[in-house]
């Protein structure tokens, strides 16, 4: 064996390293903090036109309150449910790396917060910065309950752009923002509809585009940004035009044929600090079925390369989901037989299978408890049938299973899936979003999906990273990402399709 013989001059070199590595660890452990918040979810009386009702509020306010933290710090949030609904809030893309239960789907990782009680959410940001934001993921309140969440970098961490003189969280709604002449400011806007894609611009004003879905992007600059439910982008505007007001504007895209949509355009207000009170300027918005200007916008975005951001090149598990519509016979006539049939309805699905969320417990809870009966894991990685999926489909694929059908994943595998839109019913953009992860965009187009012309095509030197993506109206995107995260991620669209990976420690969740 090796005797250690340190000199003194070694010894006193270990000691100053000793020495380092506990400042640097203090220096550590004082820069990450802890937020408290208590978050109380009531019902509380607004008054529109000129009638007071009530809607559901965390702490009376709408929308809620912005939560602000480092990359790095742990938020506690105790949910008190005073309102007459159950209740469970989701934290939009927080990766929840080994917290799978604080991500908040009810009936997925808990159940819910039943009225009268309450629960704490604890969950740390790790490896994350940017904008997100948290909404209630119960069916009735998702439209009233949610909030900004903001992420700054570490301390000492600068942005990838010089730092802007304002920032300003958007929740598209109509508000007011003031600018100094000359400032740049960092706009973080967050679409919060439901189910609305949305264009968003500036009248008079160019927007440079930072970062999406709380990950950087290499910069460039654009006049309109589109962006899906629950999605985020964050850009810089410069105040750079003649002193004045401008309106800030919105309008949706809408790629379904025949299908109502809320076709009004929402307006906010930059003003310059002036004293000119003139008519705001009207920006030019696209048309409401602009695919063009989407496409566009999509194919400029390009990720920051950081030190762990890695494109899985060898895939482990090769997945292809076709999402979309479907239509179920009604078993009793009602408002949601809204099929083109007096006695059908839509129903969505990916690999026709259309998702049905248990009642008993929660997905997670069933998984860790071992309780049998609650899902399946037969969710299909391929079509059960191949079809020409955006040609002229025949009636008799129209109809989807329901079930509560998982994929289950091995931890550390390299997962490709390909979201392939179809054309039952109507062809339709689709927003996806993925649970517990951030995934690499490596390739989008129109059409089905064709191995071996489309794979050569792929980006995989700096896709763009998201955790919501909208699969083009009558095409495919594919995404890539490791299975990282253990618990029950959960692709969804509108709640359809599972995946699960391996096993975490029980935690201590609301009964159901
Ligand atoms: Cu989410």
């Amino acid at each position: 064996m090796a005797s250690l013989n340190l000199t003194t001059m070694q010894q006193s070199n270990i000691h100053c390293v000793a020495i380092l590595i506990s400042i640097i660890l203090s220096f550590c452990i004082a820069n990450a903090e802890t937020h408290y918040h208590q978050f109380v979810v009531e019902a509380t009386p607004v008054k529109r036109l000129c009638r007071t009702h009530n809607i559901i509020t965390v702490n009376g306010q709408f929308p809620g309150p912005t939560l602000e933290a480092r990359d790095g710090d742990t938020l506690v949030i105790k949910v008190i449910n005073s309102a007459r609904y159950n209740v469970t809030l989701h934290w939009h893309g927080i990766r929840q790396m080994r917290t799978p239960w604080a991500d908040g789907p009810e009936y997925v990782t808990q159940c819910p917060i039943q009225p009268g009680s309450s629960y704490t959410y604890r969950f740390n940001i790790e490896n994350q910065d940017g904008t997100l934001w948290w909404h209630a993921h119960s069916r009735w309140l998702r439209a009233t309950v949610y909030g900004a969440l903001i992420i700054y970098p570490k301390l000492g961490v600068p942005y990838p752009f010089p730092k802007p003189k304002q920032e300003i969280p958007i929740i598209l709604e109509t508000t007011k923002f003031h600018v100094k002449s000359g400032d740049t400011v960092l706009l973080r806007i967050i679409n919060a509809a439901l189910n609305q894609e949305l264009f968003f611009t500036v009248a008079n004003h160019m927007l440079t585009v930072v970062g999406n879905d709380a990950a950087y992007n290499k910069q460039f600059t654009t006049r309109v940004i589109m962006l899906g439910p629950g999605q985020t982008t964050n850009v810089l505007l410069t105040a750079n035009q003649p002193a004045g007001r401008y309106y800030m504007a919105t309008r949706a895209y809408n790629t379904a044929q025949n299908a109502a949509f809320d076709n009004t355009t929402a307006t906010a207000i930059l003003e310059y600090d002036t004293k000119i009170t003139s008519n705001p300027l009207l920006p030019q918005l696209p048309a409401f079925n602009d695919t063009a200007t989407v496409t566009a916008f999509t194919s400029q975005l390009r990720s920051l390369s950081t030190k762990n951001a890695k494109v899985p090149i060898r895939i482990d598990e090769n997945l292809f989901f076709t999402v979309g519509l479907g239509l179920v016979n009604c078993t009793r006539p009602g408002p949601r037989c809204q099929g083109p049939n007096n006695n059908t309805r839509f129903a969505a699905s990916m690999n026709n299978v259309s998702f049905v969320l248990p009642r008993r417990t929660s997905l997670l809870q069933a998984y860790y408890q071992n309780i049998q009966g609650i899902y399946t894991t037969d969710f299909p990685p391929v079509p059960p049938v191949t079809f020409d999926y955006t040609g002229n489909v025949s009636r008799g694929l129209w109809q989807p299973r329901f079930g509560t059908k998982l994929y289950k994943l091995k931890f550390g595998s390299n997962v490709q899936i390909v979201l392939q839109d179809t054309a039952i019913v109507t062809t339709e953009d689709h927003p996806i979003h993925l649970h517990g992860y951030h995934f690499y965009v490596v390739g989008q187009g129109f059409g089905n999906f064709n191995p071996s012309r489309d794979t050569a095509k792929f980006n995989l030197i700096d896709p763009p990273v998201r955790n919501t993506i909208n699969v083009p109206v009558g095409g495919w995107s594919v995404i890539r990402f490791v299975a990282d995260n253990p618990g029950m991620a959960f692709l969804v669209e509108n709640g359809h399709g599972k995946l699960q990976t391996v096993e975490a420690p029980p935690p201590d969740l609301p009964p159901c």
